[in-house]
């Protein structure tokens, strides 16, 4: 018998590469979608399946994370084995914005999805996975981080996610449910949100090569983030259910980077060297040289500048992750180092973009949001 698997969130970055994953090891794979008045899907319709054909392996259902008896049926009519709760408002800038919303979607629908299984009295069948996040961390405490330094959560978010990843552990502690939270680091895709800074950046470079756009805009340039592949994180989700015992796990590359640094590393890839000048509120990032002959890009030209809208309330100024504990019981390994995830990412956006130069030159309009 294959095994059932529920994925909230299915529609987002994590949820389609999961669902990749787990279809191709055999589960049959239910996904939580939020009805959008315009298609929601792009990342799995090329999962999708005529609901008129028999035997299908993936389903969606439409749902929300701030509907408790909208989860209890769903959980009560697919009875899964793993249950990947990703779904969340998951924008840390945004969450200052929407609070409360965050802290109901994020904090109380991961109570729902624990609640559920319990009420259902799945406790023992229902394998539980939430998504936590090196957020928690917020404020240096400790580096690199594991599993054991202090949460100082900075955002909205970060605070919905600990009250989730805190409500996990007592579900756990208080009625013997295998729930585990992954606190994962940044993980990014070429099909990353586009106002995640790394899509941001690898979209932007991308039309600047091709002379679609002429400079964009960025915050805080200096903040450090430990980037990972999200192929290579989902694996990990999985393998943390797999586990003998429900624990926590961190789970990073244990290398960091500056957001500067991904820029430079960024325009590396369509040959351009940058040189950036000022401090702050003031820096901007000029071409220093253009080595590819298909990119004329000329010496001097400002390709970059800090706007300070994009600035946080409160920062989360240095993320590095110290996964051997995931390493030592699980086998953890990476496949992807940060020049394969940019790579990934440029050699896509680079294409997305030529289709956007294609139909500008055919006379029709394309869409840029610069958020
Ligand atoms: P995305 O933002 O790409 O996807 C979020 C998903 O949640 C989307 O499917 C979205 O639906 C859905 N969603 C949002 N609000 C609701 C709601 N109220 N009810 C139902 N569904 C909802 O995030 P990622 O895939 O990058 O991340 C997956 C999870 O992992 C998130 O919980 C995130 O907070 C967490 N995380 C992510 C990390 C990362 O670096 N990517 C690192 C650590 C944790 P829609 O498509 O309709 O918007
Ligand atoms: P983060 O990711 O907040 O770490 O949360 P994001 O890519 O949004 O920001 C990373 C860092 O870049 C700085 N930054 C900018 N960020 C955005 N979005 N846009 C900008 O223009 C910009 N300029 C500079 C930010 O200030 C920040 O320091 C992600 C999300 O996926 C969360 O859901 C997840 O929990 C964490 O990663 C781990």
């Amino acid at each position: 018998m294959s095994k059932v698997a529920f994925i909230t969130g299915v529609t987002g970055q994590d949820g389609a590469y999961l669902s990749e994953f787990l279809l191709k090891k055999g589960y049959r794979v239910h996904g939580l979608k939020r009805r959008s008045s315009l298609f929601n899907t792009d990342r799995i319709d090329h999962l999708y399946q005529d609901p008129h054909v028999d035997n299908r392996n993936f389903h969606l259902h439409y749902g929300d994370m701030t509907d408790s008896t909208n989860l209890i049926r769903l959980i009560k009519e697919i009875q899964p084995d793993e249950i990947y709760n990703l779904a969340a408002m998951s924008h840390v800038a945004v969450s200052f914005e929407m609070p409360e919303y965050t802290g109901n979607a994020d904090g109380l629908g991961t109570l729902r999805i624990l609640d559920a299984v319990r009420l259902l009295g799945l406790e023992k069948k229902t394998r539980i996975y939430q998504a936590s996040t090196s957020e928690l961390y917020g404020k240096v405490q400790e580096v690199p981080q594991t599993e054991t330094t202090p949460f100082y959560p900075r955002s909205p978010y970060a605070v919905a996610k600990m009250y989730a990843y805190w409500i996990t552990v007592n579900y756990r502690e208080a009625y013997g449910m295998y729930a585990c939270n992954g606190i994962l680091f940044n993980h990014e895709s070429p099909i990353r949100g586009e106002t995640f800074v790394t899509r941001k950046i690898t979209r932007a470079v991308s039309r600047i090569a091709l002379g679609l756009q002429d400079k964009f805009y960025l915050g805080n340039l200096d903040a450090q983030r430990d980037w990972g592949h999200a192929k290579d994180y989902v694996r990990m989700m999985w393998m943390i259910l797999q586990a003998e015992e429900a624990e926590d796990w961190v789970i990073a590359t244990g290398k960091t980077t500056t957001v500067r640094d991904f820029v430079r590393m960024s325009f590396a890839q369509i040959g351009v060297d940058l040189e950036f000048k000022g401090e702050g509120e003031t820096e901007k990032a000029y071409v220093l040289k253009c080595n590819n002959p298909n990119y004329q890009l000329e010496t001097g030209k400002e390709v970059l500048a800090v706007d300070p809208r994009y600035f946080r309330p409160t920062e989360v100024d240095l993320l590095i992750g110290d996964a051997s504990k995931a390493k030592e019981k699980l086998g953890w390994e990476c496949k992807y180092d940060l020049q394969d995830l940019i790579t990934d990412m440029m050699q896509s956006d680079l294409k997305l973009m030529k289709e956007q130069q294609y139909l500008e030159d055919g006379g029709y309009k394309t869409m840029n949001y610069f958020e």
